[in-house]
């Protein structure tokens, strides 16, 4: 199954290169409480992570796996003194509903209809955005969260990370989500780009980038997801978000010496604020390398040569990868 074979990849992409996850990790990832994982391991024998040699424990991708089955399997009511004794197939089964004991098939509340997400993750998009849609702001989080910590950064972001965002746009622009809505996905996105760098193995010394959207734009969606993919690749974002002054990314950019400036620009500009703009990014891409992802009709693309532009994430993340290889052997 696709989910199953992208959780076994957790040792490599998710750990640090070691397949090993400290309990503070193990227990966002889970949802459980350290005290809990304790317990568990202690009374039911429910997992055996590894030690290190200062005692500490280390779990594997499969412990984590497994708590997260048991952890479920709980909620649903198992005792855990019997659901610690199967197996991870036994388990699977045991969330499974025996057939013909499946609830009547009543229409589901509008809100949890699939919402014809496009993802390879479609029932997790909708899970999430049904908790958005309920102000649900613990439960969406954790959701973002732990898919996060369990799934590849790239594949985190492209098919989980811009399907929402996408779905939150039509929705915003349909009436059926609110302002509140979607500042509630823009905060836990912020959030989940801290989680990203926990997760992601990157050098030390990783490339810096300063990533915002300039003075006036309040689009904010692209630029979060431009800071998420440099994450996923191992760079250093540093975020700032949207609408912010020229004058105030130039001095984030010269003071923390990155390696490039990534701008977002959503919308068409305003007659009167073009030009300015246009000039002070000129002057910016003078000084720092400059990107800058807009729709690819966009005026500001005439009017800066010294730029390079992006109208998609693909193209974005390609190119971040040779940041990547390019300053860090350089
Ligand atoms: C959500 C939203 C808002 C929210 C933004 C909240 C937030 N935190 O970001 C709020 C309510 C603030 C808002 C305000 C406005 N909005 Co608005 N908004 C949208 C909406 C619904 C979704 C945009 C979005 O985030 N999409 C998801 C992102 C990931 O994708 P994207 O924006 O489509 O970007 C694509 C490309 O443009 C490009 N790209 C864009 N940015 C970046 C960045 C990078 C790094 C890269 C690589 C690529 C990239 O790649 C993307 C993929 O192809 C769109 C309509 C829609 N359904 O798309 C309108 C839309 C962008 N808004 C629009 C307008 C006009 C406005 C307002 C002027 C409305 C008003 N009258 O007040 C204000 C302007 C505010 C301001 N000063 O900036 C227009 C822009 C039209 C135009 N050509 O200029 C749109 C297209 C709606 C429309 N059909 O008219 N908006």
């Amino acid at each position: 199954m696709k989910s199953e074979h992208h959780l076994d990849n957790l040792d490599e992409d998710a750990s640090g290169g070691l397949g090993l996850y400290p309990m503070r990790l193990v227990a966002r990832m889970t949802g459980l409480s350290a005290a809990t994982i304790r317990a568990w391991e202690r009374r039911y024998g429910a997992i055996e992570p590894s030690r290190t040699d200062g005692n500490t424990r280390l779990f594997s991708a499969a412990d984590v796996r497994r708590l997260s089955l048991l952890r479920e399997a709980t909620e649903r009511g198992h005792a855990i003194g019997v659901a610690a004794r199967l197996d991870e197939d036994a388990l699977h089964a045991l969330l499974q509903p025996p057939v013909g004991t499946e609830p009547p098939t009543a229409e589901p509340p509008s809100s949890s209809r699939p919402s014809g997400v496009r993802s390879a993750y479609a029932p997790l998009c909708d899970a999430y955005l049904h908790s958005v849609d309920q102000y649900e702001a613990r439960r969406s989080h954790e959701i973002l969260l732990r898919a996060a910590a369990l799934l590849p950064g790239r594949e985190f972001v492209m098919e989980v990370v811009l399907p929402v965002l996408r779905e939150v746009g039509l929705r915003w622009e349909a009436g059926r989500f609110s302002v509140a809505h979607e500042h509630m996905v823009s905060a836990q996105l912020t959030a989940v780009l801290g989680t990203l760098r926990q997760v992601t193995p990157s050098d030390r010394g990783a490339p810096r980038i300063v990533v915002a959207a300039p003075e006036a734009e309040r689009h904010e969606f692209g630029v979060l997801v431009g800071a998420l993919l440099a994450a996923a690749r191992g760079l250093e974002p540093i975020y700032l978000g949207a609408d912010l002054p020229m004058a105030d990314i130039e001095r984030a950019a010269t003071v923390s010496r990155c390696h490039l400036v990534l701008l977002g620009v959503a919308r068409d500009l305003e007659p009167a604020t073009e030009g300015p703009l246009a000039a002070s990014i000129e002057n910016l891409a003078r000084n720092h390398r400059t990107w800058i992802g807009c729709p690819a009709r966009h005026s500001l693309v005439t009017r800066i040569p010294g730029a390079r532009f992006f109208h998609d994430f693909e193209a974005l993340d390609l190119a971040l990868v040779h940041v990547g290889t390019h300053a860090l052997s350089g």
